[in-house]
Formats: structure tokens, C-alpha cells, sequence
């Protein structure tokens, strides 16, 4: 997240709705969790987002039960492991919204962006490459027109905001995950103030570019609400050696003035180029 963005970001960044994707083929040992135990995920807010128990997805309210404050997390950037901390248990919190959080303490101020997962495998198994370069970040925009064209879709004012290439599956070949929108730091400044704004015209969605297959497509995207999305981390979260993408919405209306509001959780999975919704991030508990 850009220093720009930093106070209204502050505001408005537990106004998430986490979207974790499985970019993957149907796993040769299905059912089979490859790590026994409890292994939570936490962002970098010292909020619960689920975990891993013997190999299946639960969700924060279900981990929040299984943690005894005794668990050792390790802590990464987008690319690199920053430091490891005991997370305490978790601690339930209600949001303005009226929905529920779990909340850990790590006595440690984290960075943006960060994660934590208490676990044995390495989460980066393949290290994403971060474009932060404004030349760079545009050469991906044509990409993200294209695919709009294709549908039949016009955005003005498009850019883009994130973009990362990394092997997703460990197949030799890069993917490109492409975040774009028209929304304007000065367009989230004015929402926020104005929360009674009824915007439109606004457009955010995250691209999945599979390099070797030379397709592109949407992972999310949102053109009814005023939201934006970004990917704070993409990981190994359950150690099968695919990484899954974290995919956070922060929408711009309705923020509170205090408190935190959470969205809904939604969890997808991608295969080839199916979104399929399912109830859990794994096959095997579907
Ligand atoms: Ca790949
Ligand atoms: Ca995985």
C-alpha cells in the first residue's frame, strides 16, 4: 500500500473480505494432508483469517477454538521471511458491522502487508516478484484492457496498482496476478469523507495471467461497489507446494468511523480457467 494512501488506508483496512485462492490441479494425493496439526494464519492487523488442521481449511471462528497461546508464527513480506513471534489466543472481537473477528497479540508491531503462519513448510516455496516501478506497473495494463475488451468492457482512467509473477504451481511457468482500478487516492479520500456518495463508474478486479497457457482472466472483479482489492501475499498456506492468492476487499462506503467492520468470507478455488465457488479452500472438504 502506497504512503499516500496510509491514513484513510489505516481506516478502512479491517474492511476486508478474504478471497484465498487454490490455483491448482486436482492433487495426485487427494485427502491426504500432507502436515498433521494446527497451523492458524494471521495478517499483518494481528487478525485470525483460518488455517490449516490436518490438511483441511477452517475458518477463523473454527481455528479461534484450537489455539492454545502456546503456537510459534512466522512472519513474511511478499517475498522474504521477516520474523517469528508467540500469538496468544484468540481473543473474540465484534465489529461495528455487528460481525464477528478474532484477534491475536504477538507484542510486536507488524509491517503492512505482512502475514504469519504457524507452520513447518516454507509458505514462500517460490519467491514472487513485486513490481513497485510505475513503468513496469503500466506495461501490464494493456493485458487487463484486453480482457475487458473481450467482454465488451470500458473503464476509464484504468491503471495499474499491483501486479507480482510468480510459479504458482510449480510447473516452470510464470503467473502474473494484476491488480487495476480507476479508483484515485483523491477518490477514496472523497468516499471516505462522504460516505453518502453513491459513486459510480468505479472499477477494481485482480487478473490471473497464465503465462504458459498465454490466458488471462478474472480472479475478482467489482464494477456495482465502490471497493477495491488488493493482494497482500500469496503463499504455500497449506504446504502442498501450490500457492495460494489472498485476495482482500476493502470497500469504501459504509466505513466506520470507529470500529472495524469484517465482510463476508468468500472462499473460490480456480481450475484452469473455472471459478468454482466452494465452501472450503480445499478439495477434500467439499
Ligand atoms: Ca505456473
Ligand atoms: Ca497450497
Amino acid at each position: 500500500m502506497k504512503k499516500g494512501l496510509t491514513l484513510v488506508a489505516v481506516s478502512v483496512s479491517f474492511l476486508i473480505n478474504m478471497v484465498l485462492w487454490n490455483v491448482s490441479n486436482a492433487r495426485a494425493n487427494e485427502g491426504q494432508p500432507l502436515f498433521r496439526g494446527i497451523h492458524p494464519v494471521v495478517n499483518s492487523c494481528h487478525r485470525l483469517l483460518g488455517g490449516i488442521v490436518d490438511g483441511r481449511w477452517l475458518n477463523q471462528e473454527e481455528m479461534a477454538k484450537l489455539l492454545n497461546g502456546e503456537e510459534i508464527y512466522k512472519f513474511y513480506s511478499q517475498t522474504k521471511e521477516i520474523g517469528e513471534a508467540r500469538g496468544s489466543k484468540a481473543k473474540k472481537e465484534v465489529y461495528i458491522s455487528g460481525e464477528q473477528g478474532y484477534f491475536l497479540n504477538f507484542g510486536l508491531l507488524l509491517p503492512e502487508e505482512a502475514f504469519g503462519i504457524s507452520a513447518e513448510w516454507n509458505p514462500l516455496p517460490r519467491v514472487p516478484r513485486v513490481y513497485t516501478n510505475q513503468l513496469d506497473l503500466a506495461s501490464f495494463l494493456p493485458l487487463v484492457k484486453s480482457l475487458l475488451d473481450r467482454e465488451d468492457r470500458n473503464v476509464d482512467g484504468l491503471y495499474v496498482k499491483e501486479a507480482l509473477t510468480v510459479d504458482l504451481e510449480g510447473d516452470g511457468q510464470l503467473e502474473t496476478i494484476i491488480v487495476s482500478t480507476n479508483i484515485r487516492d483523491k477518490d477514496i479520500e472523497a468516499i471516505s469523507k462522504e460516505r453518502s456518495i453513491l459513486a459510480s463508474g468505479f472499477f477494481s478486479s485482480v487478473v490471473l495471467f497464465r503465462n504458459g497457457a498465454s490466458d488471462a482472466f478474472f480472479l475478482a472483479d467489482d464494477s456495482k461497489l465502490v471497493s477495491y482489492y488488493s493482494v497482500p501475499f500469496v503463499s504455500d498456506v497449506d504446504g502442498d507446494g501450490i500457492m495460494e492468492v489472498y485476495i482482500v476487499k476493502t470497500s469504501l462506503i459504509a466505513i466506520p468511523t470507529f470500529g472495524f467492520a469484517l465482510m463476508d468470507e468468500q472462499i473460490l478455488k480456480v481450475e484452469g480457467n473455472q471459478i468454482k465457488m466452494m465452501l472450503r479452500m480445499f478439495t477434500n472438504r467439499t
